[in-house]
């Protein structure tokens, strides 16, 4: 039971919450025993989550598999009302297609049961296999005729990224059937992680950013947004530190545009930062912090900034007190909270 007196001013809808079935989690153990997928990245995160002895990966591993009542009495204990959730990083993306397309059904399968068994706490995220762009799109169909609200993709696949077009059938899906991608973080790829291992940079503290960050900006200059103008991205980490970049990246870009300097960087319709107010919404994954979150508000919206915990990765009920203590209107504080989830996923 909770000891803690929650605001009940508003609901606390948390968006980017993880599960994983025990056998996934085995299964990235021994694929990181195999040393086949050649992934430092993958080697460093699941090498530890998915073994260690401390407590805190223990405690992850257990909460994880948990889409009953543990679950539900740590939401209790913090005052969360409703969860979205998703496959956690990274997902099926490191498997061949054919095991990753089976996984991903797998998965949802046992999403969409624990969604039934509890909606009126639970909302699901589809996990699909970007490695199979055309059957992913086939599996976003099926899972939004039973009752999913989103998408999750982990960043990059086997070091690829959704800015090249052969993965637009999944934009193009996501578009027409009006569900939100949610881009999470994944360790870096190989090509980009390599001085961030040795000095443990390489995850949650700095790596996982880096890489989201730039993978939606990726996303941003190759033109998505101008031809899947409907198309909406969730990130997670104070939208991966873009708000804070946004000037200099719309300077830069500009510039490098006037003079032609890649032949891959084209004119776009809009500014950068008009298509994260138009076209992506932020949350506050990992960060518990007033005055970034303030900050992206001031950037991007009141109507385009939400609340996530990052279930079981940051399960720190010290910050849902901080969070209800922010010095904010309530009607921004509910806007956080719960009626922009509500809006986004649709509640
Ligand atoms: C961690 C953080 C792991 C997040 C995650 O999934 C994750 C972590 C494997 O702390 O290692 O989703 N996160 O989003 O901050
Ligand atoms: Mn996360």
């Amino acid at each position: 039971m909770s000891t803690i007196p929650f605001s009940t001013q508003y609901k606390r809808i948390a968006t980017e919450e993880a599960f994983a079935p025990a056998d996934l989690i085995d299964r990235y153990r021994k694929l990181y025993e195999s040393h086949e997928l050649n992934d430092p990245g993958f080697d460093s995160l699941w090498g530890f989550y998915s073994s260690s002895k401390a407590a805190r990966p223990t405690f992850i591993r257990e909460k994880l598999a948990d889409l009953d009542a543990g679950r539900i009495a740590d939401m209790d204990a913090t005052g969360v009302d409703h969860q979205i959730i998703a496959l956690t990083s990274p997902g099926v993306q490191v498997f061949d297609r054919a095991t990753a397309l089976s996984l991903a059904r797998e998965c949802n399968d046992v999403l969409e049961a624990a969604v039934r068994r509890h909606p009126t706490r639970f909302t699901g995220m589809i996990a699909i296999a970007p490695q199979a762009p055309e059957q992913a799109a086939a599996e976003l169909q099926r899972c939004k005729a039973v009752g999913f609200r989103g998408i999750i993709i982990n960043s990059h696949t086997m070091g690829e990224y959704l800015s090249d077009t052969k993965f637009w059938p999944i934009f193009e899906a996501a578009e027409a059937l009006d569900l939100p991608i949610y881009l999470h973080p994944n360790t870096p790829p190989k090509s980009m992680i390599g001085p961030m291992v040795d000095a443990g940079l390489d995850g949650a503290i700095f790596g996982f950013g880096v890489e989201t960050g730039f993978h939606l900006l990726r996303i941003i200059v190759a033109g998505v947004f101008d031809r899947f103008p409907r198309l909406q991205i969730i990130v997670g980490h104070m939208g991966e530190a873009l708000p804070y970049w946004l000037y200099r990246l719309e300077y830069m870009h500009a510039a490098g545009v006037r003079a032609a300097r890649y032949e891959s960087m084209k004119p776009l319709q809009k500014k950068i930062g008009d298509y994260l107010r138009e076209n992506v919404y932020i949350t506050n994954s990992g960060v518990a912090w007033e005055p970034a979150i303030k900050f992206a508000q001031q950037i991007v919206g009141v109507d385009r900034v939400m609340y996530a915990m990052d279930y079981p990765y940051q399960y720190t009920p010290q910050e849902v007190i901080d969070l209800d203590n922010m010095q904010m209107d309530l009607a921004d504080k509910r806007a956080f909270y719960q009626t922009v989830a509500e809006r986004v996923f649709k509640l």
